[in-house]
């Protein structure tokens, strides 16, 4: 009787597991290269970060607010060498952003660092207090004070670091 009962409920388990396997997989962003520890963050994972605004002038000049967390931090996670460390050969470093319509951007790392810029690149997940929407999201890096959002890429999925030189 137990049996069947414990035989019964697995075959009501069943349609759920096969549910939660087809669920859109929640979005990861990769830290990936030239760091210490590679990184897989999720959305939460941004959420737990000190979390900081930036402001994008789009195509037609207008200004978007954006908030998320400086790209430093993120990197600074990664144990990509920044701060005291970005000097000599690691000025040779770069930052490849990648997307996942196959947009690519590249930053140095003396770009990011703020011991070398006070202007703060942030890896965005929401504007005007909503997540970003799918088209655009949910990470996108937000250049501030460019005077074209080009290097602004959204559906961010990896940022490698890398060396210019072999
Ligand atoms: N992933 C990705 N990001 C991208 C692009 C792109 O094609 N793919 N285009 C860039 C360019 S050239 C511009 S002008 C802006 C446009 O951003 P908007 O559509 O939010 O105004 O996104 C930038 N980021
Ligand atoms: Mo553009």
């Amino acid at each position: 009787m137990l049996n069947k009962i414990a035989f019964l409920l697995l075959v009501l388990a069943l349609p759920f597991a096969g549910l939660s396997q087809t669920a859109t997989p929640e979005a990861i962003l990769k830290v990936s290269g030239e760091v210490k520890t590679p990184l897989s963050l999720t959305k939460d994972d941004l959420a737990k970060m000190k979390r900081t605004g930036a402001i994008l002038k789009d195509r037609d000049g207008k200004e978007v607010p954006y908030t998320g967390v400086a790209l430093q931090d993120v990197l600074e996670m990664a144990g990509v060498t920044l701060g005291r460390e970005l000097r000599g050969e690691n000025l040779v470093k770069y930052v490849l952003v990648k997307c996942a319509d196959g947009y690519e951007v590249l930053f140095s790392l003396a770009e990011i660092d703020k011991g070398f810029t006070d202007r703060v690149i942030i890896l965005a997940d929401e504007s005007m207090g909503k997540p970003l929407p799918v088209a655009k999201g949910p990470f996108r890096i937000i250049v501030p004070g460019e005077k074209v959002p080009a290097r602004s890429s959204f559906q961010v999925v990896e940022i490698v670091i890398a060396f210019a030189k072999d």
